[in-house]
């Protein structure tokens, strides 16, 4: 056999022997890259700016200084008996802090703050143990328990280890906790897998990092462990677990293997990185199982189990799911990390099927339920972000268990990679954010600058400029709440104004084109030229909104939404009060320009009846006052009040307390 033919021998063995490889890749969109995008939008760029100033200064003040998060990995390497501080999975809260510096490093470079990286890199180097293991939690407390119970995640926290680690090579070419990560992978690898251990994660996160390490790499062993780790749920192989209700509820998607899984159970954030990481999977390897399971799990969360925030995840008690339709709006936990989970997930479901719905829903998560965690100061979160408010809530500095700033920190602080994506065929605009790019198509650099006002005005005007004339498909993504079904499922509908068309025009150089329209895009094919000004418009009407009668709490009720962005009163606008208004279904709203704490937004306004109570505390009269109602994400920025975004349409269910 000559060599080539016995390397053509050996490649085929590798492909049948480990069934990860063998399959095409079935990604039908591949996302930019917010390093190859340029952020110019005056709605994220401050916010980008806010994350790069504030918001990881306050991550690093947290993790350093007000607690003992880089101290544990210390008196690691100190070797004093000294031990362990806070919680087993604070690790994480390090790399997950350490991973948004490494995007905002990459848009916004700052000496400073890489110098910073670079000493949590050495003190978490400092503290990898020569075999590899990596944990402050274990090595300080309980070195001789490591992987005796697979609910205490060690393998979570290194999952975030991981994503840090190639977004700090990535953005800065520096290898060493790259390194640190590869030989703790190694380590992982070398005892979990086929014919090794078994190993349910109590907390999903390591898969799709691994896809990110095979992706840095090009060590396919990463994404077979990944595989491997999402073939080992719902076999009953979970050991260990200190957590009694893991077994039996789904809290951990546990239940079912996850290719027969039909239905979403449990924690939301454990939910959305597991299914984020299968559909990393499925997009390297083909595997149709893992679309076909999660496509039915996508439905009964839209359909059935989200709020109009695009938050999930209704109960603190699991900070979980509970039953269909069971969204109250005062308890709704909806954590942040749970809105930054469904970004990515959806993102991907996008990547994999070339549908836009899935952007539909990311879009909503993002500027409602996750861009909510952030106050508009950069300094202050949200955990939980409930949908009505009696003023008992407020934005805080940090949290006991901290997942959701550094998460939030690092979502905005990489939007860039949600706005475009590419395939051979061209270019699809999914988010409208002032924004360049280049982007290859049939070997030419197409430039493309998006200018827009979003999400305050519809109107886009995209300019495209190709090397030399190319022929290939602008796409450019109808809004999912353009139309009156605001969400794929009908969960939630606009009544009353309805925009008719379903698709606006498209100006060329000022005139009319055609543009067809599939999977949610308007497609426009043709040979593009350099100069050529692309101009449309999203109209956006108020929209009032009424819920599916299944979903009992907001009977009765109507919220507000214009373009992506879902509104509530709240009571600082409001005579202190958002609980005594009502919404007759006929009001009209305005628009007008207003300022929250520094934030120019579109607010609404509309001269609605306001219950009063009499000085007896038992007569009730309503009296016409100007109500104004501003963008969800705003509110809680100017102290604790009231709030609500579900507002009854008559006096029989105002809930007011007195
Ligand atoms: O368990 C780690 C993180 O803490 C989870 O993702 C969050 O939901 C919080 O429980
Ligand atoms: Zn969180």
């Amino acid at each position: 056999m000559d060599i080539l033919k016995r390397y053509a021998v050996l490649f085929a063995a590798m492909l049948i022997s480990n069934g990860v490889i063998s399959q095409q890749s079935m990604q039908k969109m591949e996302p930019v890259k917010f390093s190859e995008v340029n952020i110019t939008d005056q709605f994220w760029k401050p916010k980008i700016d806010n994350v790069a100033t504030k918001t990881l200064d306050a991550c690093i003040y947290q993790t350093e200084v007000k607690t003992a998060r880089i101290r544990n990995f210390e008196k690691v390497a100190r070797h004093q008996g000294e031990k362990h501080e806070g919680i087993f999975y604070d690790d994480s809260d390090v790399f997950k802090a350490l991973e948004a510096m490494a995007y905002s490093l990459k848009t916004h470079p700052n000496p400073t703050m890489e110098k910073k990286c670079d000493e949590w890199i050495d003190k978490i180097a400092a503290a990898q143990q020569p075999d590899g293991y990596l944990n402050t939690f274990y090595t300080l407390n309980e070195p001789d328990k490591r992987y005796s119970d697979m609910s205490m995640h060690e393998d979570y926290n290194n999952g975030h280890l991981i994503e840090a680690a190639v977004a700090y090579y990535n953005a800065t070419g520096k290898r060493k906790l790259l390194d640190v990560s590869i030989r703790w992978a190694d380590h992982f690898d070398a005892l979990f897998g086929p014919g090794k251990r078994d190993w349910v994660t109590g907390h999903q996160e390591l898969e799709l990092a691994l896809v990110k390490l095979y992706k840095t790499t090009g060590d396919d062993k990463y994404l077979k462990l990944a595989d491997w780790l999402l073939s080992e749920r719902g076999k009953g192989l979970a050991k260990g677990y200190t957590w009694t209700e893991w077994k039996d509820t789904g809290y951990a998607q546990d239940l079912v293997p996850v290719k027969q899984q039909k239905e979403i159970t449990g924690h939301a954030v454990r939910a959305m990185y597991m299914y984020t990481g299968a559909a990393d999977v499925a997009a390297q390897t083909g595997d149709l199982g893992y679309l076909k399971a999660m496509r039915n799990v996508w439905e009964d969360v839209v359909y059935r189990n989200m709020y109009i925030t695009g938050g999930i995840g209704s109960a603190g008690n699991n900070e979980g799911f509970t039953t269909d339709y069971d969204l109250p709006n005062e308890q709704a936990y909806c954590e942040t990390c749970a809105s930054v989970g469904m970004v990515f997930w959806n993102q991907r479901m996008n990547s994999l099927t070339g549908s836009s719905e899935y952007i539909d829903v990311l879009e909503r998560s993002l500027y409602n339920g996750a861009l909510d965690g952030l106050s508009l100061s950069g300094d202050r979160f949200f955990y939980g972000n409930p949908l009505a408010s009696r003023g008992q809530h407020a934005r805080r500095e940090w949290f006991g268990t901290a997942c959701c700033p550094a998460n939030i920190a690092r979502l905005v602080a990489s939007i860039g990679d949600y706005i475009y994506a590419k395939n051979n065929e061209g270019i699809a605009i999914n988010l409208f954010v002032g924004s360049n790019t280049t982007i290859k198509v049939s070997n030419t650099d197409i430039v493309i600058k998006q200018e827009t006002n979003y999400p305050w005005n519809g109107k886009v005007k995209v300019t495209v400029d190709p090397g030399k004339k190319t022929k290939f498909k602008l796409l450019i993504r109808i809004p999912g709440w353009y139309n009156s079904n605001m969400v794929p499922g009908n969960l939630y509908t606009s009544v009353g104004v309805n925009v008719s068309q379903s698709v606006p025009a498209f100006l060329l150089n000022g005139k009319s084109i055609p543009a067809e329209v599939s999977n949610g895009y308007a497609i426009l094919q043709r040979e593009w030229k350099k100069g050529d000004v692309l101009e449309f418009e999203f109209a956006m009407p108020v929209k009032k909104v009424a819920s599916r009668d299944d979903l009992k709490q907001n009977n009765n009720r109507i919220a507000l939404q214009r373009g992506p962005i879902v509104y509530c009163v709240e009571g600082t606008d409001n005579n202190n009060s958002a609980w005594n208004i009502i919404i007759p279904a006929e009001t009209n709203f305005d628009e007008i320009a207003y300022d929250v704490s520094g934030e120019k937004i579109i607010a609404l306004t509309a001269t609605l009846p306001v219950i009063i109570i009499g000085n007896d505390k038992i007569s009730v009269s309503t009296e016409k006052k100007k109500i104004i109602a501003i963008p969800y994400y705003t509110w809680a920025n100017r102290g604790k009040t009231e709030m609500q975004v579900w507002l009854p349409t008559s006096i029989k269910d105002v809930k007011i307390n007195y």
